[in-house]
């Protein structure tokens, strides 16, 4: 029976899933990997959006009706069910896939009125009980594999019975009863009892546990319980209910009387506006629940209470009061929040994937480490995009740019083919001569073979040709990037797979092989094309993805070490550095990687 417990046969109910290429790993993908559930709460009218039916059937292998198969909305009128919502959800899981989480069966909130307020003897409202569990599981049978049989039936405070219309009407076994029925209506499906506020141990969740050992012992068919997990931000500190230790023991606890346990409502509020910090921490406790469950062994699916914060039912004024709450993976714009990357990292850390977070951005999230300076230190950015038609998220200043691919580039001189990349202006640096007028644009991208960068010199005064290009290149009008494809954001030298590429300006002079410099440069296969523009130079690079030094591969939020300089001479030497990263504020880049920036790949398909 444990094993018939423990297993929610991932490998019978698991869908096989992957419309995306191993490239752009979803959570959905390294879920599969897992073998384990993430899920979403849907109701039907999100599934007239296309980012939203997109952002489900892509991220997430199960899903649950937020509300649509309660039984207020499937009974309203004593004997007249209404499946049309409920079938739509069905067809649609079934259409992409997912695994579909049958909720909830008997839930005090969503009883029909008819019931509530109606006098049934004990008898009739055991007869009204299990009508309409057979015919709700009946009618899905073999397709719902689980169900939330009862919900929320334990008191808040002291772990005694709810009073709901269905205790005062049949008594305190109506659990039970509800359990049998299910069981009796399909013998396959996994039966879970799902509550609030019994993640970790107190009053309610002994309850639960209670309630699950009396059942395993008098043979009522319970297999699983639901945590619900409707989080505040600070829950999963040290002492708090859904921290490592006191969650873990109560799943612990569950688990060994022989039960699974899924996190089934997962979201996570917060006062105010969400804070960059405030998103940094949600995402913390984010990774630290799921933690948590995949650490206790026992705990099957993590399931999200929606999929956008501008549909979370926290957004609703009279469940919680803050219109600006953020508690979900994705924003009010469908693009993944901080939480979204740090939960997808663990689970590709998990499945032995290579990971999506620098052990550095990880360390800050878990806050074994203080963000402060150094590339690989930066805190994960919230991305936001302020034009539309742009074809990634803005950069964070001097800390993260993000690069838009598939983008195919001709080095041609023209820039018609880079229209929609972002750019990022440097105009600061540890040298500038009084009066300075030299800046630069650049942007970058990718397709599958190469990486392509582009650099727009604002420059009165060109100066070039007069250096040996192998020695002093960096004397003369040229323009770098850097590349850390090591995956060690915090490296501190220059190894294999890290390079700095100098490109000349006397590039413009068409020598037959590129001028370039820098550390490692020579391994880089680096191809140029520069021209000269009305008010300054234009420098088009790209280098293959995949050389004898390195192998990168464009992944949606997959990560590179990146920085971009400038050296300028209006006469015989350099005058003016101009550097991107903010970490390096001392010409250190050509020698210490860890003061790069990040390189962060933003699939423009999504
Ligand atoms: O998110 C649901 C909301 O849209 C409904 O109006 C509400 C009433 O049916 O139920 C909400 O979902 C609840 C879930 O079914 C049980 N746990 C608490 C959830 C939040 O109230």
């Amino acid at each position: 029976m444990l094993c018939l417990a423990l297993l929610l046969a991932f490998t019978s109910l698991a869908p096989t899933t992957a419309q995306s290429t191993p490239a752009t790993p979803t959570l959905r993908e390294m879920a599969d990997k897992n073998k384990f559930y993430v899920g979403a709460a849907v109701y039907t009218y999100h599934l007239s959006d296309p980012l939203h039916v997109e952002t489900v059937k892509t991220q997430f292998n199960m899903m649950t009706p937020e509300n649509e198969a309660k039984a207020c909305e499937l009974q309203k009128a004593r004997g007249v069910f209404n499946f049309t919502k409920m079938d739509q959800l069905m067809d649609f899981a079934e259409q992409n896939n997912m695994v579909f989480r049958g909720h909830t069966l008997v839930w005090h909130s969503c009883t029909p009125n008819w019931f509530s307020n109606g006098k049934f003897s004990r008898d009739e409202a055991i007869q009204i009980l299990r009508d309409h569990i057979m015919t709700v599981v009946g009618r899905y049978k073999g397709r719902i594999p689980i169900w939330d049989v009862v919900n929320e039936g334990i008191a808040d405070g002291n772990g005694k019975m709810r009073v709901t219309p269905w205790q005062q009407m049949i008594g305190d076994d109506y659990i039970e009863l509800a359990f049998r029925f299910a069981h009796e209506a399909d013998p396959e499906a996994l039966l879970f009892y799902n509550d609030y506020g019994a993640e970790g141990m107190n009053a309610k969740s002994d309850a639960i546990y209670n309630m699950v050992k009396d059942f395993k012992a008098r043979g009522v068919p319970i297999d699983g319980v639901g945590l619900q997990a409707h989080l505040t931000l600070g829950d999963t500190r040290n002492g708090r209910g859904a921290s490592p230790r006191i969650m873990g023991e109560n799943i612990k606890r569950l688990g060994e009387l022989g039960v699974q346990v899924q996190l089934t409502e997962v979201d996570i509020k917060h006062k105010g506006e969400p804070t960059e910090d405030i998103l940094r921490q949600e995402a913390a406790e984010y990774r630290s629940v799921l933690q948590t469950c995949l650490d206790s062994g026992y705990c099957t699916a993590f399931i999200v209470w929606g999929v956008t914060d501008k549909y979370s039912w926290l957004r609703d004024s009279r469940f919680y009061d803050n219109p600006k709450v953020a508690p979900l993976l994705f924003d009010d714009h469908y693009q993944p929040k901080p939480a979204f990357t740090a939960i997808l990292d663990l689970l590709a850390r998990r499945a032995g994937e290579p990971p999506i977070l620098s052990d550095d951005e990880v360390a800050i999230l878990t806050g074994e480490k203080k963000p402060d300076s150094g590339a690989g230190a930066a805190a994960v950015p919230a991305p936001t995009k302020s034009d539309p038609a742009q074809l990634a998220p803005d950069s964070v200043a001097g800390a993260v740019y993000y690069a838009p691919f598939p983008v195919t580039i001709t080095l041609d001189g023209e820039t018609d083919d880079w229209t929609n990349v972002p750019r990022v202006t440097v105009d600061k640096g540890p040298t500038l001569p009084a009066g300075n007028d030299t800046s630069y644009q650049f942007a970058v991208t990718a397709d599958d073979k190469k990486l392509y960068f582009l650099a727009e010199v604002k420059d009165s005064k060109l100066a070039y040709g007069t250096h040996n290009p192998a020695s002093e290149w960096y004397l003369e009008d040229s323009v770098e990037f850097y590349l850390n494809t090591t995956g060690d954001l915090k490296l501190g030298e220059y190894k294999p797979g890290v390079v700095q590429i100098g490109i000349l300006a006397a590039n413009i002079t068409k020598p037959d092989a590129p001028l370039i410099g820098g550390g490692n440069s020579d391994t880089s296969q680096v191809s140029v094309v520069a021209v000269k523009t009305e008010d300054g130079y234009r420098i088009e690079a790209s280098v293959p993805l995949v050389t004898d030094a390195w192998k990168i591969v464009p992944a949606h939020m997959g990560v590179l070490g990146f920085q971009s300089h400038l050296n300028g001479s209006s006469a015989d030497t350099r005058d003016t550095k101009l550097i991107w990263s903010a970490a390096d504020t001392q010409d250190e880049s050509w020698s210490n990687p860890s003061v790069f920036g990040q390189l962060v790949f933003w699939d423009k398909t999504k």
